[in-house]
């Protein structure tokens, strides 16, 4: 690329940044091969798209804590004990062992657990290998994230929709709270929307950042969100604020979606929910009559018990009141022409039906696995091109919770091998004491990290990997938007740190699968995938940092919906099928009691942090230093407990510790519990660094009664538990924590 030379031996390259998972772009600075500095992009737009762990990348990339040769287990697992080996010797024993477990068990004993946004260049080399192999089993952390969104949303209209930030009059924000810090460019355009005239309304217990600007916020109990919008629905067909064109033309089953709705008068929502009807009513008239308005994607929703509802309830709304694949409201990209896409280069059609029939999760909790994937197959290849849509990395999965259940249990079979590849699968689902027990039951783990994680603790093989200063890259956000965006390369990896495509290369060629990996380097790969728009990756780098296609709207009108009736399925034909209730509904959580009497959420992201990672990056750290549990002013006084305290929740499926902070904006009867925390610095002194301390993963049931129905999401958001207060300061060493 020009103008990348500075003075010396100082460069600066284009960086898609993956130390959170929204990509932001801008440049990073090196000097005799280390990275230096990271400073805004050069586009205007772009520049402002940047936060504090963005910045810190250089802490993060050039840190001691760094892995970088392959190790080897010594001692027990998880004692932390280890040889160093060539990479040579660890693929080619990693390969040997699959082999003799596969050959035991059956491939579907192998599992993959990976999260593929931070290790970028797997280019679905991962799926790949696993279809070859004949294994269904693999899973990732987004499946309690936009990735099982996205397959709940093509139940109803065949697609992940992108809300059009820059036209928009009206953003719903269910609970998710982008800040400067989190999802900057979300947050960006948010305010940019605002500052334009655009109305926001928040739907959150908190008070959150977003709350406090919002037009409207509804205060609602956590876990209610699918009620919320039954609610909604009713005053927007009672009053007839729907695109009745657009549903007569373009929607299935409407007059069923107004008899479900029908049980759920404002009175009943009220209820449920705790928000006074006449603001549900005004919400919903604001949304439904504004000139385009857009429901972004959340996470809230696709960690509940109503969860397939309440995704499937956004879907209804933006169909109904006409906001789907218009100006301003939210669009169905497709596939970037230019680019082939992971759907292709995952092989899935090469895994055969049977082995299909045996992904853990296939019988009892479909939506997201190869099962539903099958019966969208012949619409999604008619309007998208390609059989298989891998949206955000989240299609055609296995459940986590049926797979730790095969991993620890051997039901319904023995699950013997796990690959986790960016990733910290120990703390990353729910039900930790299960996942503990599985990888403990584990005949072979790898672990592909950059740091010695509480997961990578417990392998038998820790593979060092790169980062994203370290490799090449054309991103194409898993195809949730069409951008094509740079990554260059601006440094060699440390030592032997390779790639995950590098990896799944590897392993696959050794596992006789040579012909199917034909590609040696990841620039090979990048101009196999780059090659139907006659380009190379070089003449990509050359040329531009980022691209993508003009939107096109109303696409459906030629094509129709990818979906079964080619119509929006307001009742969901493939639900039906399967068994399950066709029509959104509401679920009540497990109900608090006496002994267990607070509703407890987890989530409310930090800002120096993204997910369980960066808390041994010392700047990073010092702006959080321990892990919070958030509290109402009136409850602390009930539980004689203060700000500051070290407090122990517990759940009956655990319990942790945390320090209290006792805060206005919490809504009543409600306590917040952090994702993500372990103690690097209490690596050697305490197992696994910690890791059962404080991470919310422990109190976080998988049993049956804490799963949605159709996808087994547990319900992270409003489960019981109670407060005890520690009198002894046992976490000193953790406030202590990286300094
Ligand atoms: N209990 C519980 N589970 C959850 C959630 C929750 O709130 N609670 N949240 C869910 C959500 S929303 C999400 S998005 C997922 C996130 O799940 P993950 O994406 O797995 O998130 P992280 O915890 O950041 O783990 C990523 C790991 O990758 C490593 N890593 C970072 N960069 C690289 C790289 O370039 N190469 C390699 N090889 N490794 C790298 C990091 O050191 C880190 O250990 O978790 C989900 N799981
Ligand atoms: N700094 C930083 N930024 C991040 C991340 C990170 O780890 N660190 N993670 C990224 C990822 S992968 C994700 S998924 C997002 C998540 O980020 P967000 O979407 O913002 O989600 P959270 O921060 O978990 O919670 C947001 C709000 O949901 C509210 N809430 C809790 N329960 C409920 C409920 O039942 N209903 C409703 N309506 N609201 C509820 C909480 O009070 C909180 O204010 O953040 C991304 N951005
Ligand atoms: S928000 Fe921050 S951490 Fe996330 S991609 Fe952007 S710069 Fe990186
Ligand atoms: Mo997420």
């Amino acid at each position: 690329m020009p103008g990348n030379e500075l003075p010396g031996n100082r460069k600066s390259t284009y960086s898609v940044c993956t130390i959170c998972d929204i990509g932001c772009q801008f440049r990073s600075e090196s000097d005799g091969g280390r990275v230096t500095r990271i400073v805004a992009h050069d586009n205007p737009m772009l520049a402002r798209n940047i936060c504090y762990k963005g910045t810190a990348a250089p802490h993060i990339h050039n840190h001691s804590d760094r892995l970088r040769v392959p190790l080897k287990r010594i001692g027990a697992r998880g004692e932390d004990r280890w040889e160093e080996i060539s990479y040579g010797q660890a693929i080619d024993e990693i390969a040997q062992r699959l082999g003799t477990i596969t050959n035991q068990y059956g491939p579907e004993s192998l599992a993959v657990s990976t999260s593929g946004w931070n290790t970028q260049t797997t280019h679905s080399m991962d799926r790949r290998f696993l279809n070859l192999l004949g294994s269904p089993n693999w899973i990732s952390g987004v499946a309690l994230c936009a990735g099982n969104t996205a397959a709940v949303n093509r139940l109803t209209y065949g697609w992940f929709p992108m809300p059009d930030w820059g036209n928009t009059s009206c953003i719903v924000l269910f609970g998710h709270n982008p800040r400067k810090h989190s999802w900057t460019p979300i947050y960006n355009s948010i305010r940019s929307a605002r500052a334009r005239g655009a109305k926001v309304i928040v739907l959150d217990p908190r008070i959150s950042d977003q709350a406090e600007q919002a037009d409207l916020h509804l205060r609602l109990r956590a876990g209610t969100d699918a009620a919320m919008c039954l609610g909604w629905l009713n005053v927007i067909i009672e009053e007839r604020l729907y695109d009745s064109d657009f549903v007569e033309n373009w929607c299935e089953g409407f007059q069923e979606l107004c008899q479900r709705v029908n049980d759920y008068p404002l009175e009943r929502v009220e209820q449920i929910t705790g928000v006074d009807r006449e603001l549900i009513a005004q919400a919903a008239r604001v949304y439904a009559n504004a000139d385009g308005a857009v429901i972004p994607w959340t996470p809230i929703t696709d960690q509940q018990i109503s969860s397939t509802s309440a995704i499937r309830l956004h879907s209804i709304l933006r169909a109904i009141t006409g906001n789907l694949d218009v100006v301003g409201g939210e669009t169905l990209g497709g596939f970037n022409p230019n680019y082939i896409p992971e759907s292709e280069l995952g092989l899935h059609e090469m895994l055969s039906d049977e082995q299909k029939a045996k992904q853990l999760g296939y019988a009892d909790h479909p939506v997201f696995t190869y099962r539903v994937a099958e019966m969208l197959k012949q619409p999604t290849h008619r309007v998208w091109g390609y059989p298989y849509a891998d949206l955000v990395m989240g299609c055609h999965m296995a459940n986590p919770t049926n797979v730790f259940r095969a991993m620890a249990k051997g039901d319904p079979y023995p699950v013997k091998a796990l690959i986790t590849l960016g990733n910290n699968t120990l703390l990353s689902y729910a039900n930790q004491h299960q996942i503990f027990e599985g990888l403990m039951n584990q005949d072979l783990i790898v672990a592909h990290e950059i740091f010695m994680t509480p997961t990578a603790m417990l392998a038998d093989y820790v593979l060092p990997g790169d980062v994203f200063t370290e490799r090449n890259h054309v991103a194409d956000s898993w195809s949730w938007t069409n951008r094509l965006s740079l990554s260059q390369k601006a440094v060699e990896p440390p030592e032997e740190a390779s790639s995950t495509f590098q990896f799944w290369t590897d392993l696959g060629r050794r596992m006789g699968f040579e012909e199917h990996f034909p590609w040696d380097t990841v620039e090979d790969i990048l101009d196999y995938r780059l090659s139907r728009s006659n380009r190379t990756f070089a003449d990509f780098e050359e040329s531009t940092y980022m691209e993508m296609p003009a939107p096109k709207f109303r696409k459906y009108r030629k094509t129709g919906f990818a979906t079964p009736s080619g119509k929006v399925e307001l009742y969901s034909n493939i639900l039906s099928e399967l068994g399950f209730d066709p029509l959104p509904y509401y679920r009540e959580g497990p109900t608090l009691d006496e002994e267990y009497p607070y509703t407890v959420f987890t989530g409310v992201r930090e800002d120096p942090f993204f997910q369980t990672g960066q808390r041994n990056i010392e700047v990073l750290r010092a702006r959080c230093p321990e892990p919070k549990l958030f509290m109402h002013p009136s409850d602390a006084r009930r539980e004689g407990v203060d700000d500051a305290d070290w407090v122990c929740l517990e759940t009956r499926a655990g319990q942790v510790t945390a320090k209290l902070s006792v805060q206005h904006s919490m809504k009543e009867g409600h306590i917040r519990v952090p994702h993500g925390w372990w103690y690097p610095e209490m690596r050697g002194r305490e197992k696994l660094s910690g890791a059962f301390i404080s991470s919310d993963a422990v109190l976080c049931s998988d049993d049956d009664e804490f799963l949605d129905y159709e996808q087994g999401v547990p319900h992270f958001k409003g489960f019981p538990g109670r407060i005890v207060k520690v009198t002894a300061p046992v976490m000193d060493k953790g406030s202590e924590a990286g300094r």
